[in-house]
């Protein structure tokens, strides 16, 4: 019975082996009340007056498995779907089936767009999509027709239909097929309301994306994947679908890589040869068939396309890609306690989070509670350069009064009647945390902006970021057709424009983002806005970050955050991040410690954990660096470090990303697709172009087994030592190690270390440099937090180290942009690694001085020293040096090690 629904239950043990305790009834908490329930609960877990805030115990439902409905297609019911006549269109053509109509339609070369609609019914673009056909110049093409198929070839790409039975096949410019419609069971079309496409599969194809999607592997074939936005407290590997929903995938096979995007917010399936070798399909509850196919044959020319699409991040603000600190219910104080400990402890810091115990009243949103606001007002005043980040929830609670005032939010919203509606026309009431809420209504336009404007409470509060929660939209309820959300009958739009909540369900996490994108447009409209959501569909990085929700402090969660975050990646979603240290539970010292190693390479990076509930059952109070032991806190530290010192780096791969769609943190396919070995690996990962990290996954492991990708060379970050690449080592992975490998030929380009990332100006530029042959580096710069970079205040500076014939290597660097008018930037550190020592350094025939350490050469411009210890040479290079400078090496061709292909160390 709903009222009578549990506290959590002992039938959800994780690997901890600890289980989370259920005992007592929903009801009698609402009849103790919640500061009565908070003095028990305290007193019964011995945490003394600790827990201060409002609090509501996690639900029952939130560990409960939840009804799983799977739309099917019934195989002996598929269409047959014939093209009686055709109409060659400006760009493409348009079909006629009898029932229904048809278009493929050329969006650019390598990019077509295939649907199937009622007659006279026009194409389907989703609000996923950023730019529709409308933004796109149809390709040159020629079209020839014959009675049994009609062929349109661009200079990239032939699509073959075939008329009967109607079938869709794209080839190359070769000539080779790249995908192809399976017609053995029928054609593509709809089995009663469902839309579905099968298509053919050879053995050796792999598949990725999809979303965010809970799965060991990274590789999908064989897989079984649904999209249903769903709130999964806790889930794992055999939860059937999680918070956000990407129809999108990328094939890889012989003839490359192509991309399909299905374009249909209904829960969707995609069956990925998991019936048999020969076919995949994928189908939806409902919606039209449409599907865009992009052509690669790379992986990065089909993510572009993806997200020319469906649009591109925003590059964040700088502080948006520091260290995020957030627990759910830190009481106010703690919030202040441990940004300062950050402080004390000189561990980095940019961002702060405010979890929903802001809130004012029950949970409600747009309101706060005067501890909070004080403990903000105190921080911004403390500490004004760090950020801080307010969680909020869509559920607006049914009440008129919060903290004595008239509560705004619902009153205006009730007043113009914006929200989500019953099957019978009413309000939606129901229950989240407030006791009683209700939910605007995202699809329609005035309510987003609406919504929007109600963030100038958390701006005006001192608020610089937000994080959207619960826009699955989680509700705590049980339903007939799905649980934890709103019935599947639910009414969102006005007038003529309604739709059941069923076929906006996965839109509604959209649109959320969407509003609370356009507060920052209000609100903020000179800064770029930092926003992450838990709940979106394909589309929504141009609006919010996304996390990948509530993970599970195990090793098992560690290991799946790699694959997950991988596979959103390849959906378009680079700034991704999961719970650093794991959300449900509490990390064991080993697990936080490889956890923060890993971690500290996500794009997004944060450590978050549960609330106190659960502190004293299953764990220390607290996942802070410094809560497991000075040697735990010594490597977090350390590894949050090296992430400060990689922000000119990582910074840069964001600004890629925000260009081209390319993930920041990489599956090894993504650049090295022609390699068999990688399309598999789903443990390791690059961070940006150039470095390839392998965290250390398993619990007691001391050293770990890395694969190199094939015809690179590859660098141990840590001990210089060279390896081939095309083969698997071990290398030792004590506690305080990740292994960490920079692919040779390339530049890192690194700063010192700051408590946040705006402390210091960057002044100096190191320029990490492992040398082969020729490497060039395009560096970018702006002032890293508002928009003035588009409109072109931005400097970009190539840097080329090249060696030359006679042991000569030659530093060059050029201004491509300059249009930053602020920057401080005077000087490079061109680190050589590998290197043994110069005999003399000059630009042109200004030579420069050798000095002995390397803080000299630091400090004094013109210098440069070998040092022993780092097996580099440094040079101190002014930013102003128009000439080439020259490092020239004893004898002939006696410069860096691992000159050269095939030199190991
Ligand atoms: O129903 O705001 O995923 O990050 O701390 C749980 C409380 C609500 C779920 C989020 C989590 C957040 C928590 N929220």
């Amino acid at each position: 019975m709903l009222s009578e629904i549990l506290l959590p239950t002992f039938n959800h043990v994780y690997d901890t082996g600890v289980a989370i305790p259920r005992c007592v009834t929903r009801n009698k908490l609402t009849r103790m009340g919640r500061r009565t329930l908070l003095k028990s609960t305290a007193a019964l877990f011995g945490v003394g007056g600790v827990l201060a805030s409002a609090s509501r115990p996690a639900r029952a439902d939130h560990y409960d498995s939840k009804i799983h409905y799977e739309p099917q297609l019934d195989n002996e019911n598929l269409a047959q779907l014939s093209v009686q006549s055709h109409k060659i269109l400006g760009d493409g053509v348009k079909l006629d089936f009898g029932d229904h109509d048809g278009y493929v339609r050329l969006f650019a070369d390598d990019f077509a767009r295939v649907s199937v609609t009622e007659p006279g019914q026009a194409e389907y673009e989703s609000p996923g999509v950023a730019n529709g056909l409308d933004e796109w110049d149809a390709p040159t093409f020629g079209a020839e027709s014959t009675s049994e198929r009609i062929v349109l070839e661009t200079e990239s790409i032939t699509v073959d239909i075939s008329k009967d039975p109607f079938g869709v096949k794209f080839l190359d410019a070769d000539g080779n097929v790249v995908n192809e419609d399976y017609l053995d069971k029928g054609t593509s079309g709809y089995e009663g309301d469902k839309p579905y496409v099968y298509k053919k599969t050879d053995e050796n194809e792999a598949f990725y994306g999809f979303g965010e999607q809970p799965d060991m592997g990274f590789n999908q074939r064989g897989e079984k994947l649904e999209n249903w936005n769903t709130d999964q407290y806790g889930y794992g590997p055999d939860s059937d679908y999680v918070y956000s929903s990407v129809p999108f995938f990328v094939g890889l096979k012989d003839t490359g890589a192509y991309g399909i995007f299905f374009d249909d917010p209904y829960h969707s399936v995609f069956h990925m040869a998991d019936e048999s070798d020969d076919y995949y399909y994928f189908l939806a509850d409902g919606g039209q068939l449409t599907y865009y196919f992009a052509y690669g044959p790379e992986v990065s020319t089909v993510l572009d396309r993806y997200t020319d699409l469906t649009g591109k991040i925003d590059l964040p603000p700088k502080w948006g890609i520091g260290l995020h600190q957030s627990k759910w219910e830190y009481t106010a104080q703690e919030i202040v306690d441990t940004a300062e400990t950050y402080r004390e402890k000189e561990i980095p810091l940019d961002a702060m989070h405010f979890d929903i115990d802001y809130m004012g009243g029950e949970y409600n949103a747009f309101t706060w509670d005067p501890d909070y606001y004080d403990a903000l007002q105190t921080l911004n005043a403390d500490l004004p350069e760090l950020h801080s980040v307010a969680v909020n929830d869509p559920g607006v609670g049914k009440t008129t009064e919060v903290n004595g005032e008239p509560y705004e939010t619902y009153l205006e919203g009730t007043e113009n009647d914006y929200w989500v509606k019953d099957a019978d026309g009413d309000t939606f009431t129901a229950e989240v945390w407030p006791p009683e809420a209700v939910w605007p209504d995202f699809s329609r336009e005035e309510v987003r902006s609406w919504y929007a404007s109600q963030h100038d409470a958390l701006f005006d509060a001192g608020i610089d970021g937000v994080k959207n929660d619960m826009g699955e939209p989680a509700v705590f309820q049980k339903n007939e057709k799905y649980d934890w959300t709103m019935p599947h009958d639910n009414i969102h739009g006005v007038g003529e424009d309604t739709i059941r909540h069923e076929a906006y369900h996965n839109l509604y996490g959209l649109d959320y983002a969407r509003a609370a994108y356009e507060a920052f447009e209000q609100y903020k409209p000179e800064k770029r806005p930092f926003l992450l959501n838990r709940n979106l569909f394909a589309g929504g990085q141009r609006y919010a970050a996304i996390w990948t929700g509530d993970n599970v402090s195990s090793w098992e969660h560690l290991r799946l955050s790699i694959p997950m975050m991988l596979n959103l990646s390849v959906s378009g979603m680079p700034f991704v991040g999961c719970d650093i240290g794991g959300f449900v539970n509490r990390p064991s010292p080993e697990l936080f410690a490889r956890w923060m190693q890993a971690g500290a390479f996500n794009p997004y990076c944060r450590n978050h954990t549960d609330s106190h509930r659960k502190d004293e059952l299953n764990g220390p109070r607290n996942q802070h660096p410094w809560t497991f032991g000075e040697e735990v806190e010594a490597i977090s530290k350390q590894y949050i470090e090296l992430r400060y010192r990689l922000l000119p780096y990582l910074y840069n791969a964001f600004k890629t990303a925000s260009e081209t769609g390319k993930p920041v943190q990489q599956p090894l396919m993504f650049q090295f697709q022609d390699d068999e070995q990688t399309v598999d690996i789903d443990d390791q990962f690059m961070f940006g172009d150039d470095m390839l990290v392998a965290p250390v996954l398993e619990k007691g492991a001391t050293t770990r087994e890395v694969y190199l990708p094939e015809d690179e060379q590859w660098a141990d970050f840590w001990t210089d030592a060279v390896h081939e690449g095309g083969q698997t080592i071990t290398v030792d992975a004590p506690l305080d190690r990740v292994p960490l490998f920079v692919k040779m030929d390339s530049i890192i380009p690194m700063r010192e270390i700051q408590q946040y990332t705006g402390e210091k100006p960057l002044t100096m530029l190191t320029l990490d440099t492992y040398l082969d042959e020729e490497v060039s580096y395009s560096f970018y710069e702006d002032d890293g937090e508002t928009r003035a970079h588009e409109n072109g205040a931005y400097n970009v500076t190539e840097f080329t180290v090249s060696t030359n014939p006679g042991g000569v290597v030659t530093f060059e660097r050029e201004h491509e942009e300059q249009n930053y008018d602020d920057s401080e930037l005077s000087s490079y550190l061109l680190k050589l690694n590998r290197s043994e020592a110069p005999q003399k350094v000059q630009a042109a025939a200004a030579k420069y001085t050798a000095v002995d350490d390397a803080e000299t050469v630091t400090e004094t411009s013109e210098t440069y020293t070998h040092s022993e210890e780092q097996n580099a040479v440094l040079v101190h290079i002014p930013a102003d040096e128009d000439n080439a400078v020259r490092l020239f090496f004893n004898g002939q061709g006696r410069g860096p090690q691992g000159q050269g292909k095939g030199r190991g160390h």
